[in-house]
């Protein structure tokens, strides 16, 4: 059989043309990063072909040796590098992980108490238009309307008034530490189950920069590729005791066979976080946030909650009047990939925003530090200032493309990109 290249150039061309976008621009989505070759071969290896329903020597298959090494060895490398009593690595998303500690734990209609969309929370903590929203009862919680930060206070005053079942801690769109000591009296309190959701904050919690939540919840959830820098997918920990009835619901539950070929990556991923550079990493990650966060300020752009803890900052557009739409678009054209974010209690709505979101974990993993991060800060901040001047968005691509040729990433790849 041909090669990609040779049987489906238009297919082969396109993933060319994805790895020459994200080498010549700044990939700031805060969830976003540049994996590794060695995760990209694992993701792409020949373990996609097989079947492995159910867990390491325990299948419903013949011929499972190798996905039991693979699994086993996904396993053990998570253990140590989150130091968890149980895990399961074949959840295919964040959100699968989510659905299985639910429907694991909960009956349809009960209780659960999440971070709201609009404050920062993910689809799956509760809102309307997912399935967390729909099956079950979603009392959502915000953050502080004037801090924006957690008022602990606040939650438990709303935890005693819904009674959940289950709290869920964990955002998309937060960018202050997260304090899972908090929630855990919050969650005694009322007697609820403690999920933490820290997809975002995998890789901080990793490399010990962020309070772990492991020991502190039942349940730890997250994707593999956002800090982690892993293959898109997702993960669940928890407590010995859970970890039959999270197995169960994983598979045969809500997931049929396992994709073998992402958690060979996800074991690499693993792997590579074991080591000390992961921990300079990001702590990198998370001094380059503040970098930016500081000059962005300096030139008096204002940031939801004052700063930055973590990998990602929100800008507060409404002084500007200009939406997270406009800027996105602006910023896209100069070569700088963010994403337009609600703001707390912003009254856009999701498609128009009154904010952007920023990270800095793509460019952290190209090398960019601290000088990187100021010339960043004021290409931004120019193009908020004035975002329909086209003559300008061209100058600053051409600053941004001059930038990203000594940060090179992925030219093995594009660099012989067929057209
Ligand atoms: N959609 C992801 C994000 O961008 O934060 C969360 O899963």
């Amino acid at each position: 059989m041909d090669n990609l290249r040779n049987f489906d150039p238009d297919i082969y061309n396109a993933i060319q043309q994805e790895a020459f976008n994200e080498s010549n621009r700044l990939v700031m989505i805060a969830s976003e990063n540049h994996v590794s070759r060695a995760v990209l071969e694992a993701q792409g290896c020949v373990l996609t072909n097989k079947y492995a329903e159910g867990y390491p020597h325990k299948r419903y298959y013949g011929g499972c040796e190798v996905a039991d090494i693979v699994e086993e060895l996904a396993i053990m490398r998570a253990k140590e590098l989150f130091g968890c009593e149980h895990v399961n690595v074949q959840p295919h998303s964040g959100s699968q992980a989510n659905m299985a500690v639910y429907m694991a734990m909960l009956k349809p209609g009960d209780t659960i108490m999440g971070l709201d969309l609009s404050c920062g929370g993910h689809l799956t903590h509760g809102s309307r238009v997912s399935f967390s929203g729909i099956v079950y009862n979603a009392a959502g919680y915000g953050v502080n309307k004037s801090t924006h930060v957690f008022d602990y206070d606040e939650l438990l005053a709303l935890a005693k008034t819904h009674k959940p079942k289950m709290i869920v801690c964990g955002a998309s769109a937060y960018p202050r530490v997260i304090d899972f000591k908090m929630f855990r009296n919050l969650a005694d309190e009322v007697g609820a189950y403690l999920l933490a959701d820290i997809a975002h904050i995998a890789g901080l919690v990793a490399a010990n920069i962020h309070p772990s939540p492991v020991d502190i919840c039942d349940f730890v959830t997250t994707t593999t590729h956002k800090t982690l820098r892993g293959p898109r997918g997702g993960m669940i920990m928890c407590k010995e005791k859970y970890a039959a009835a999270i197995d169960k619901m994983i598979f045969p539950g809500i997931q049929g066979g396992p994709l073998m070929h992402t958690i060979a990556a996800k074991a690499v991923c693993f792997k590579e976080a074991l080591y000390p550079g992961f921990v300079q990493y990001q702590q990198q990650v998370v001094k380059n946030a503040r970098v930016l966060a500081d000059e962005l300020m300096h030139y008096g752009l204002s940031l939801v909650s004052g700063g930055t803890d973590t990998h990602l900052l929100l800008i507060d557009l409404t002084s500007q009047g200009l939406t997270g739409k406009v800027v996105e678009d602006s910023l896209g054209k100069a070569n700088i990939i963010v994403n337009k974010n609600a703001i707390p209690y912003d009254p856009k709505g999701p498609v128009l925003t009154s904010g952007i979101r920023i990270g800095t974990p793509s460019l952290t993993t190209r090398g960019m530090k601290g000088d990187e991060m100021i010339m960043i800060g004021h290409w931004i901040e120019q193009v908020i200032a004035d975002p329909t001047n086209e003559e300008m968005l061209v100058d600053i691509k051409h600053q941004v493309l001059a930038l990203t040729e000594r940060f090179p990433i992925y030219e093995w790849m594009w660099q012989e990109k067929a057209c």
